[in-house]
């Protein structure tokens, strides 16, 4: 029986990380197969409400104003726009919805138009998850309130690293919104990314920090950074997409329950990486042919790898601490 513990030191993860690749993925497939049902992986679809002209500095993001990137700026959608993405995205198969903005936090104007957004996709029977930047106790209650399953708001990389990829704020900001989800009894997600010219150390920081939280987030997104031209981080070098693996392998064996999201760089990825993904732990994705602004697999594609590889897709609802009523 593995018990749940949030007393990792950074050398047993370090220690994780240095396993033979063989021994890892053994031992996160068995840990997996403990706390979840195999050959099963749940399925999320992203949106982009409020794209670009975004006032913070992140490296890697193409949605800065600060990094001419050639993208487009939207204001927020309306409403009957993302209820018909909403609708659309449940009916290729996808159970939780998320909802990205391009906001440092949201302004009350904008998160009165979000919650009802978040009250509409509830109501169509789907999982809501949100990312909409810094938010504050009071935020958390009212998207709560409004049905929101999932606040999305990730550590990015580890607390010393942090500082060259994000000047606009702080680590500890960041903590403190996820101190306020939690708070609020939402389902907290919460990852970061590789592939930024982080060293070991990094990963090891960042992953210590998730599995140490009070407690597990309840989805935990790995993304590899998707090098998109304009940003600083356009030239980063190329990752070992083992080094890839491990990283999902060690967030499994960490954090146990949680659900593990094999989440942006998909598209650069081959169907057997991925599947290594899977058998190391991964258990969630993002379905659909966008991410916020970069491309992902199209749905024919993954509908094939999942059938190829006998996945099924996870039911509603099985991954939530906090069911909120529809
Ligand atoms: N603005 C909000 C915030 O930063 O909290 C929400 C949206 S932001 C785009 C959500 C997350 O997407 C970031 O925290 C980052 O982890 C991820 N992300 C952004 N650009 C990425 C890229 N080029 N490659 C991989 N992940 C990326
Ligand atoms: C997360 O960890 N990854 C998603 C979601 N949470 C919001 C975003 C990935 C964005 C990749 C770059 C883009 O498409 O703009
Ligand atoms: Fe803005 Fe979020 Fe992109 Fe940072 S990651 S620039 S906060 S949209």
């Amino acid at each position: 029986m593995t018990t749940l513990r949030n007393d990792w030191t950074k050398v047993e993860v370090s220690n994780l990380f240095a396993l033979p690749f063989m021994d890892l993925i053994f031992r996160a497939q068995t840990i997996h197969r403990e706390f979840h049902i195999p050959n099963t992986v749940q399925v999320s679809t992203l949106l982009s409400i409020k794209t670009g002209a975004c006032p913070e500095d992140c490296a890697y993001c193409p949605q800065s104003v600060r990094y001419d990137t050639g993208l487009e700026s939207e204001e927020l959608l309306e409403l009957n726009t993302v209820t018909q993405k909403a609708r659309a995205a449940k009916d290729s198969g996808a159970t939780r919805f998320c909802m990205g903005a391009a906001y440092r936090s949201p302004k009350p104007r904008d998160l009165t138009k979000v919650l009802a957004m978040i009250k509409a996709v509830k109501s169509l029977g789907l999982e809501t998850c949100a990312t909409l930047g810094m938010v504050s106790s009071t935020q958390a209650l009212e998207l709560k309130q409004a049905g929101l399953d999932y606040y999305n708001h990730n550590l990015d990389t580890s607390a010393e690293y942090y500082k060259e990829i994000i000047s606009t704020r702080t680590y500890q900001d960041r903590l403190d919104t996820l101190q306020a989800v939690r708070d609020a009894g939402m389902n907290v997600c919460c990852g970061g990314i590789v592939g930024m010219g982080e060293q070991a150390e990094d990963r090891v920081g960042l992953l210590y920090t998730l599995a140490t939280l009070p407690e597990h987030p309840q989805s935990v997104p790995i993304n590899q950074l998707v090098r998109v031209a304009g940003t600083p981080l356009a030239d980063a070098a190329a990752l070992d997409p083992f080094d890839f693996v491990r990283m999902v392998a060690v967030a499994r064996i960490l954090m146990p329950r949680a659900h593990v999201r094999l989440s942006a760089g998909r598209a650069e990825m081959s169907d057997e990486l991925q599947a290594l993904c899977f058998l190391a732990g991964a258990n969630s994705i993002f379905y659909g042919e966008k991410l916020l602004t970069t491309g992902n697999p199209d749905t024919a594609e993954d509908q094939k790898l999942f059938e190829r590889l006998q996945i099924a897709a996870e039911p509603l609802a099985t991954a939530a601490r906090h069911a909120s009523a529809a």
